[in-house]
Formats: C-alpha cells, structure tokens, sequence
C-alpha cells in the first residue's frame, strides 16, 4: 500500500475568488495541517487547469503534501501531481492505472459496497464516500448513509474518506466508522480562516478516532 495520510483531505473549489486570494487560502489550509490536497477545477480549459496546477504543486510540495488532480490524468501527468481522483463517470480506475503507472495515487468515488469493491479490484489507494450530508459545492451527488459508509469500510482494505456537508461541529456521526479520514471543501475554502478551520476540523476528527 502506498505511503500517504488522508486524515485531512482537502479539495479545493477557486470559485469565486481572485487566483491570489485562492492560492493564499490553499496556503494557509496546508499550514493548517492538510495532509492530502486535491485540486478540483469544473470550469477551466485545459490550460488554465494545468497552469493553476503548476502553482498549486509549487506550494503543496513545500508542505510534503501529495497533490491528487480530480478527473484529469493528462493534467496529472503534466505536472507531475501525485495523483487522480476519479468519479464513477470518469476515466474506469483500471485504465487510468494501466496509463499512470504504480506510483501514482489512483482515488475514486464510491457510493455502494459494489462500487466499492469493483474500484479496489481495479486499483484504487483511496475511496471518497458520500454525499454524507448535503453541500452547497457544485457536485452531481446523491446522499450516502453512514451504514453504508460503514460497509464499504469493512468491505476494502483501502483508505476511506468520508465527504459531503462535513464541518467541525456535525462529525459525531462518523464516530466508530472506520474512516481513515474525512474530506471537506467549504469548510475549509470558504472559513473566514481556513488555517484554524483545518486544525480544528483536523482535531475533532482526531478526537473521534
Ligand atoms: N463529492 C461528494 S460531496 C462533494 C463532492 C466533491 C462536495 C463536498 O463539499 P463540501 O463543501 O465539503 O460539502
Ligand atoms: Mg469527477
């Protein structure tokens, strides 16, 4: 299994904020204690993506933090990030772990046990799961229950993240899950401080486990 820490994943959304703004908040959630990072970008050309990645590698690698591209192995490659996310209308995680090798880190999205199983079959370090709450971030998702994020832990030996309307004070639920961490985006991205709002997230996540 692959070397890295998904207690505090954040996905970033640069919706609505000057590239400045964005790449100082993405700063201050690393210093914040994020240990896994994930550029999520819906509206950009391919140029924009990969120049705003090359950025963004910049200062995650200052932090040793591994940088996961959602969707797009070509940006992957042309950065060099350490990673993909792919959903279950992506890229099949086979194929993309036939295209980027053993060494990248392949996650995937699950909603079901079968889900689940079949990404772990094909190659997947990670699972996110949910919508375990509502979000107010642009996502095409339906809601997962916690019983079912408690299969799909039991079910795969991989790292699984919780993710969907997760905040510092509605995490309870996720306690004896499993969960090797949890995810959020505008918990983080939207904080009036997104450094005190990843280490608090971070610790009540911690003082869960
Ligand atoms: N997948 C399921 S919910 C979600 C994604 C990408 C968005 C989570 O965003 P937030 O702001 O943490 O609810
Ligand atoms: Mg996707």
């Amino acid at each position: 299994m692959k070397n890295f820490d998904t207690t505090l994943y954040f996905i970033t959304d640069s919706t609505g904020f000057s590239e400045e703004e964005f790449l100082c908040r993405t700063e201050q959630a690393l210093k914040g204690g994020v240990t896994l990072l994930q550029l999520r970008e819906k509206n950009k050309t391919t140029r924009e993506y990969i120049a705003l990645a090359q950025k963004v590698h910049e200062i995650t690698k200052k932090y040793n933090v591994p940088l996961i591209i959602d969707d797009r192995i070509d940006v992957v490659m042309a950065v060099d990030a350490e990673g993909v996310h792919l959903g279950q209308s992506d890229m099949p995680v086979d194929i993309a772990r036939r295209i980027l090798g053993e060494g990248k880190i392949i996650g995937a999205t699950a909603k079901t046990v079968p889900q689940a199983l079949q990404a772990y079959k094909n190659g997947a370090d990670n699972l996110g799961v949910g919508a375990i709450y509502p979000t107010t971030t642009k996502v095409k998702t339906v809601l997962t229950s916690v019983d079912t994020l408690k299969d799909i832990v039991k079910a795969v030996p991989i790292p699984v993240n919780a993710i969907g309307g997760l905040n510092k004070n509605n995490m309870s639920v996720l306690e004896d899950s499993g969960i090797a961490g949890v995810c959020v985006v505008s918990a983080i991205m939207k904080a009036d401080n997104p450094q005190k709002a990843a280490e608090e997230i971070k610790q009540c996540f911690l003082n869960l486990k």
